[in-house]
């Protein structure tokens, strides 16, 4: 395995970063999660875009432009031929003295990893998911804007502990008011009366890169869909519910909070977007080769 470290390729056994870095020290920093499928990087400039908006977030200068970055991730998969995967993408404050003053830090480290990924296993998807809510809340605007997709993913693993610890599959996180944000690493969609509806990106949610291509596959189906503030009584309720992320794809939901949704099978209207997405992963994207 090649891991990009700041331009150079190394080994697995010495891609190392170092313990004064800040990504380290303090989470400071910010993330891509990034699928290829068959010879194409999926959503590449997307991807791209959101780490500068999130980086910019935090005034951190990534130091290589958007195309560098880009070239850069492909190039990591092609040092490790690869036609398949994962690719986490991080871009830390990089290394500097003990404080947690960004200016300690002179130049940020980037590193690129092309891996797999497995977040649920193969019957989920054919069978759905069980979701739990979890007492954890999902990060306030007001400490840290949920839109900036940085390194500190704590609370969301406090959600994911309590989920696992629970017996389900996922959790699901609501916002300081009680209105549903997203999963522990998904977007969650909820099918009701042939409509489909997804929480605003002001309840807590990430704009997730696979939630856009949602909406896009919707609108060529001709779904209508909806964003308005969602509650757990929504999810109870609905016809059909799927999450969707990078890492996951896009996955059915059955189960919330032990209600069964719907007639407790994956849905009609989530297979065929699920069936949609598989082409369009396959079809589209970024050549690496
Ligand atoms: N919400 C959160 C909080 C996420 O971190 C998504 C939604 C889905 O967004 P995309 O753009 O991927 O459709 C994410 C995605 C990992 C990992 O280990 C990353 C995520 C989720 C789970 C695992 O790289 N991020």
């Amino acid at each position: 395995m090649k891991i990009y470290i700041d331009g150079q390729f190394y080994d697995k056994e010495n891609a190392k970063i170092s313990v004064f870095d800040h990504g380290l020290l303090y989470g400071d920093g910010v993330f891509e999660g990034i699928r290829f499928y068959n010879g194409r990087v999926f959503r590449l400039e997307e991807h791209v875009r959101r780490l500068f908006d999130s980086a910019k977030a935090i005034c951190l200068d990534v130091g290589l432009t958007q195309d560098e970055i880009s070239a850069a991730v492909v190039e990591t998969i092609r040092q490790n031929e690869l036609r398949d995967g994962y690719v986490r993408l991080v871009v830390t404050r990089g290394c500097g003295d003990l404080g947690l003053n960004p200016s300690l830090c002179p130049k940020a480290t980037v590193f690129i990893i092309a891996s797999k990924i497995t977040l649920y296993s193969p019957d989920k998807y054919e069978n759905g998911l069980h979701v739990v809510t979890c007492a954890t809340r999902r990060i306030a605007h007001g400490a840290l804007s949920p839109m900036v997709k940085s390194l500190n993913y704590l609370n969301n693993v406090m959600a994911k502990i309590e989920a696992q610890q629970a017996g389900a599959g996922e959790g699901l996180m609501l916002n300081e008011q009680g209105y549903v944000a997203e999963c522990t690493g998904d977007n969650v969609f909820i099918v009701k009366n042939g409509e489909i509806f997804t929480p605003p990106i002001s309840s807590g949610a990430l704009a997730g890169v696979t939630r856009a291509v949602v909406l896009e596959m919707a609108d060529e189906l001709g779904l209508r869909v909806l964003q308005p503030e969602m509650t757990r009584y929504d999810i109870y309720t609905a016809d059909e519910c799927f999450l969707t992320g990078t890492a996951a794809e896009v996955i059915p939901v059955v189960r919330l909070d032990n209600r069964v949704i719907g007639d407790g099978l994956p849905g009609a209207v989530t297979r065929r977007l699920i069936g949609r997405f598989h082409e369009l992963t396959a079809a589209t994207g970024v050549t690496i080769y």
